[in-house]
């Protein structure tokens, strides 16, 4: 599990589909045009309120950056596991608007999607080199969510997407019954491309993650 700080990493990579990804909060009161490097910030306003069985991880800089008008925000810890040097972190954050990036005919499009009412969390699944902690691109993430027994809730492909504060992910927006215990499957799929050959043999098959957590909203 990666001890730093999940915001204010490099972007290392670009997608050929980018996704903003809306893994922070909207703060009106900056203009939304400018980079706030040293704007006042807060990174207290935890609003998800889930309880999660690993504890959960704050952004930990107290001034930390504004990003284009949108300030981080806390993000909790679900799960974890490991796959041949890949970390696999499954984390939440409080449900927020992302912005998909489209190509048609030459025109780039933006297309805002905000999430549903209802909508319990934003679910992001990390995929990260275990030795240098560098996100690890072009895999694909399926996810699927049930209830300690057994009954599918949830299940989607999860967007490749980006953010300021979380780096690149694999993200959706989830919706859940109510509070309690659910079990956690996710399906990963190779990188696919070019690699160096240091990642060479490694992450060839499908990958499968079983974890249980505990999602308990505060009222
Ligand atoms: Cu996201």
């Amino acid at each position: 599990m990666k001890s730093r700080l999940t915001c204010l990493r490099p972007l290392p990579f670009l997608l050929v589909t980018l996704l903003l990804a809306g893994c922070a909060s909207a703060d009106k009161s900056q203009p939304a045009t400018t980079a706030s490097m040293h704007a006042k910030s807060s990174t207290t306003a935890m609003t998800s309120g889930m309880q999660m069985d690993m504890g959960s991880t704050t952004v930990g800089d107290d001034n930390p950056p504004t990003v284009n008008g949108v300030k981080p925000v806390a993000s909790q810890l679900l799960a974890t596991s490991e796959w041949q040097g890949l970390e696999i972190e499954a984390r939440t954050m409080t449900p927020a608007p992302y912005v998909m990036v489209s190509d048609s005919a030459g025109a780039i499009k933006e297309t805002t999607v905000k999430p549903p009412k209802g909508t319990s969390f934003h679910l992001m699944i990390m995929l990260n080199d275990e030795h240098t902690q560098e996100p690890v691109p072009y895999a694909s993430v399926w996810a699927s969510i049930s209830t300690s027994a057994g009954k599918l809730i949830w299940s989607g492909s999860q967007l490749p997407m980006i953010s300021a504060y979380m780096g690149p992910h694999y993200g959706s927006n989830v919706s859940l019954p109510g509070p309690g215990r659910y079990k956690l499957k996710l399906l990963i799929s190779p990188p696919l491309g070019a690699r160096h050959i240091e990642y060479a043999h490694v992450w060839l098959s499908t990958h499968t993650v079983d974890e249980s957590f505990t999602w308990n909203p505060k009222s």
